[in-house]
């Protein structure tokens, strides 16, 4: 039998991560085999991916470039990893996924939401489609407050971009979670015991 493919969307900071590996331990609780994967990342090539797109310091790619390598990645684990593992009966569990693309490239660099879309059409294997997007929402505030709470060390490249950036990708994701199908905005600001018990509410019924 065919598993499912839940995807974690939202701004940096919003929780994702956090909320993943929560909702991966109540699916297992229920008895689920469940895979965890982040974006981008995923596979050995698709990690080398994320490090050339977030760590590069002296060479780091322009905004097209950027968004190739992004879909480069996407292509690999989507192929790789993603759709063998629904195939098989497993559920996926995934830190971000195409919405990512449409609100960071379209929406915070300005390239054409629709074009973003057609890109991640092409990058994904025919039919592969969630079952359900959980938008986590967070203000800008709590985005850059998080971050510097946790990190202490320098910005990847994406979180160097600034605040109108971020807050046209926030922008990028509450529409999309009007539009997409299958989809639910959660306020990410509460606890993370809330924020998990709001996705699960959302994702029990897949079961
Ligand atoms: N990107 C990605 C694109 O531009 N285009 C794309 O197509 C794709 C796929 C990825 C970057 O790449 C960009 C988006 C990103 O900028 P990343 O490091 O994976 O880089 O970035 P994030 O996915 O945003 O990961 P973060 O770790 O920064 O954010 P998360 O996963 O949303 O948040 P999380 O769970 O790590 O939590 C962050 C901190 O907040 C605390 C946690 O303990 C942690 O310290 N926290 C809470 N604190 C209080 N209350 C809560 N409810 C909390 N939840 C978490």
């Amino acid at each position: 039998m065919r598993g499912k493919f839940v995807v974690l969307e939202g701004p940096d900071g919003s929780g994702k991560t956090t909320q993943a590996k929560e909702l991966a331990a109540r699916l297992r609780n229920c008895g689920k085999d469940v895979v965890c994967v982040r974006e981008p990342g995923g596979t050995i090539l698709a990690e080398k991916i994320r490090a050339l797109i977030l760590d590069s310091r002296d060479d780091a790619p322009n905004a097209r470039a950027e968004t190739l390598l992004f879909l480069a990645a996407r292509a690999q684990v989507a192929a790789g990893v993603i759709a063998p593992a629904i195939e098989a009966g497993k559920w996926v569990v995934c830190d971000r996924f195409t919405y990512s693309t449409v609100a960071y490239q379209g929406y915070g660099r300005g390239f054409s939401p629709s074009v973003m879309r057609d890109l991640n059409r092409f990058a994904l294997p025919e039919g592969l489609e969630p079952d359900a997007v959980a938008f986590i929402d967070v203000p800008l505030e709590t985005t850059f407050a998080r971050l510097a709470a946790r990190r202490g060390t320098a910005a990847d490249n994406i979180e160097k971009a600034g605040g109108d950036f971020h807050r046209r990708v926030r922008e990028g994701f509450i529409l999309q979670a009007k539009t997409t199908p299958n989809a639910t905005l959660i306020d990410g600001t509460g606890t993370v015991e809330a924020t998990s018990e709001a996705i699960w509410n959302f994702i029990k019924p897949l079961i």
